[in-house]
């Protein structure tokens, strides 16, 4: 298949839900959809390649937001050319590429190669976390008790997942007319070739599951010039980390069935007890550096030891990655260097996903990003979470097994040479001083809310996007790049477009509300910030229906790239300052979710991670100082939030 670049693979995913799906019992499962997981996959609708006149289009109305007249002037000239000459060439050549190759989407390949040949660290340039809301029941807040109770749940997902008997993802537009049992007992009958459709007719949209089996089982391995992804879906050892080692243990048993959880929570609670001091060349420190740096060192790692290569294979293919942390962060800002970037002893950032659990029960997903985006992962995230707070399955009482610990878990050594002993040193001090150089800071907002949004017959989503672009203003006086990311998962093997958040709207609702000579009333200003809402909900509907330009740009200059010539198009100064994100935004909301954070993907920019919900507004950013200051940004934040608010009141908001 070849939206699978550059992936081995052993043992076919495919293979894996006919395997596992007669022999699942029912303890295993989280649940039984009556609608087949893969149901809708096979009539999911293809991402449309947009028109090369409406990206072109859409993409000088972008540029316009961010350019002088003069540069705006040579950049139209630059479309013109390019519409004139190499621009239908290569649109005609992604179309013929794309319709030959029908199972897949026009991003996919490029997009997996955009993660897999960066060289950069994935730590801050990649790696997102979401960190889950605390329970409210303190005593399921412990250490061992929360990690045992989110690996049983986890393993859950995996096998209901492989069964193929987890709920689809759906998106529903009516959720009182479509998510019930009359609609899926309606779909379940469809043929799988047009299920999609039955379900469209309810105005519900089935997503892309194409994701799901990397999941589990899967890491990221380093290779000069381009990584590869790898899984092993017959693996069923679990890999801990703490205090810079390694250890592993089976999570299934010979029949594929899921371990007891009370057997499990002996193993992880005999893991906690390990005394031992940390290593003094902690090999996770590799993993953290640059990408060809890292090839080098696991060629020389394998060559090191006759053992090595199997125990890097036993990492590789673990079902995931548990991580325990011997410290309790409180601060908010703490907590997001702990699930961001952490020690870089005690974390493998190539695995699929990292759960971390704190000393004192918080608990976070950390994940590498080139095999897949938030949504798949929030499903997994959201799943654990109700799971785990209404459902546990070991609590204080629950005694351990009776079982030697010591037979099942195994360390997990590796042999060094001095060369590997001196890199590893460099690695961790490499590290040190890339987390270093980040910087970062939180708002919680609550004067107004989610609902109060709403009932001003605004954008939730508009307000957060217009306060980041006021806060910006407010603190450099003038409008940048701005990116929002949007799920393209309604199509088959889509993955993200980008919602140009700065608009020409926001550009004068800016300007009313901070140039000291313009004297709005009220009403000019919720004039200003209602276009700003209705035009920034039409980019969002066209970037998820796939008709954003940034996607089309990119999958033309990767097919240009290909061919060994780029188009002056792509050349254009402009084209790069569009491109250069000063505001990486993007943004969650689930219950489940109470922090969560990115690194900035410039050095001059800001990364945004951001939530509307009925109990709070909130903020987490991150920045690399000297060259922008987060702090006033956060005070930028609140100020413009005050400001909106102040309108929303009725009332002109102070200069
Ligand atoms: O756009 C893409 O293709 C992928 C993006 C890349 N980037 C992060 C650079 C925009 N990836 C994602 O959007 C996934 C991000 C997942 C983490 C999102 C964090 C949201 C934080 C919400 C909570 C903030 C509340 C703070 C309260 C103190």
């Amino acid at each position: 298949n070849s939206y699978r670049p550059q992936t081995q693979v052993a043992g076919s995913f495919e293979d894996s839900i006919v395997k596992y799906s007669t022999l699942v019992g029912d303890q295993d499962l989280l649940h039984k959809s009556i609608v087949p997981t893969d149901h809708f996959q096979w009539s999911l609708p293809r991402l449309p390649v947009p028109e090369l006149a409406n990206t072109c289009q859409r993409y000088l109305k972008s540029q316009q937001v961010i350019l002088s007249d003069q540069e705006y002037a040579r950049t139209e000239a630059a479309v013109k050319q390019f519409l004139n000459a190499d621009g239908p060439v290569l649109h005609k050549e992604l179309v013929a590429m794309d319709k030959e190759n029908k199972h897949t989407s026009y991003i996919s390949e490029p997009w997996f190669d955009m993660y897999l040949a960066d060289r950069r660290p994935v730590v801050l340039n990649h790696n997102p976390f979401m960190a889950f809301t605390d329970d409210s029941k303190p005593e399921y807040m412990n250490q061992l008790i929360r990690a045992t109770n989110m690996v049983v749940s986890s393993l859950r997902f995996m096998k209901t997942y492989r069964a193929n008997l987890l709920e689809p993802d759906i998106f529903h537009l009516y959720p009182d007319k479509s998510d019930t049992l009359q609609f899926r007992k309606f779909v379940r009958l469809l043929p799988k070739s047009v299920s999609f459709y039955g379900a469209y007719w309810y105005k519900a949209f089935p997503l892309d599951m194409s994701q799901y089996p990397r999941l589990f089982n899967s890491t990221r391995i380093p290779r000069h010039d381009k990584d590869q992804l790898f899984t092993d879906v017959t693996a069923k050892h679990l890999l801990v980390l703490r205090n810079g080692h390694f250890y592993i243990f089976d999570v299934l048993d010979r029949d594929g069935s899921i371990v007891a959880p009370n057997v499990i929570m002996s193993h992880i609670s005999y893991i906690l007890e390990d005394k031992r001091p940390p290593p003094e060349h902690p090999i996770a420190a590799l993993c953290t550096g640059n990408r060809d740096k890292w090839a080098s060192n696991r060629i020389q790692l394998a060559n090191a030891g006759v053992m090595n290569e199997k125990t890097l294979k036993l990492i590789d293919s673990a079902v995931f990655a548990l991580i325990l942390d011997d410290h309790a962060p409180t601060d908010p800002n703490e907590i997001t260097r702990t699930f961001l970037h952490g020690d870089g002893v005690s974390r493998w950032f190539d695995k699929s996903f990292q759960l971390i659990l704190t000393k004192d029960g918080r608990a976070a997903v950390n994940f590498e990003h080139a095999w897949g985006d938030g949504v798949a992962v929030l499903r997994y995230f959201n799943e654990v979470w109700k799971e785990t707070t209404t459902k546990p399955f070991v609590h204080l009482t629950t005694p351990k097994a009776k079982v030697d610990s010591s037979a099942h878990v195994q360390h997990l050594d590796f042999m060094l040479d001095p060369i590997l002993q001196e890199n590893i040193k460099t690695a961790k001090s490499d590290f040190d001083r890339h987390v270093k150089s980040i910087g970062l800071d939180h708002l919680e907002y609550q004067t107004f809310n989610k609902s109060y949004i709403k009932k001003q017959k605004l954008s939730p989503d508009s307000v957060l996007q217009l306060a980041i672009q006021l806060a910006y203003t407010r603190q450099y006086g003038k409008t940048v790049a701005t990116y929002e990311s949007c799920s393209t998962a309604a199509f088959k093997h889509g993955r993200t477009e980008t919602i140009r958040s700065a608009t020409m709207a926001t550009k004068t609702a800016c300007d009313l509300f901070l140039n000291p000579k313009k004297n709005p009333t009220v009403a000019d200003l919720r004039a200003a910030m209602l276009e700003c809402s209705n035009v920034h909900s039409q980019l969002t509907k066209e970037a998820a229906m796939g008709q954003g330009f940034d996607r089309h740009l990119f999958a033309l200059k990767y097919l240009a790239q290909n061919k060994g010539s780029l188009p002056d198009f792509f050349k254009d100064p402009s084209y790069a300052k569009l491109n250069h994100i000063i505001l990486s935004t993007s943004t969650l909301s689930s219950p489940a979710v109470v922090i969560g954070g990115f690194g900035a993907v410039t050095p001059d920019g800001y990364g945004v991670g951001y939530s509307v919900e009925d109990s709070r507004i909130g903020f987490n950013v991150t920045n690399y100082p000297p060259a922008t200051d987060v702090h006033g940004f956060i005070n930028c934040l609140k100020q413009s939030l005050n400001d909106i608010y102040a309108v929303f009141d009725g009332k002109l908001p102070m200069k």
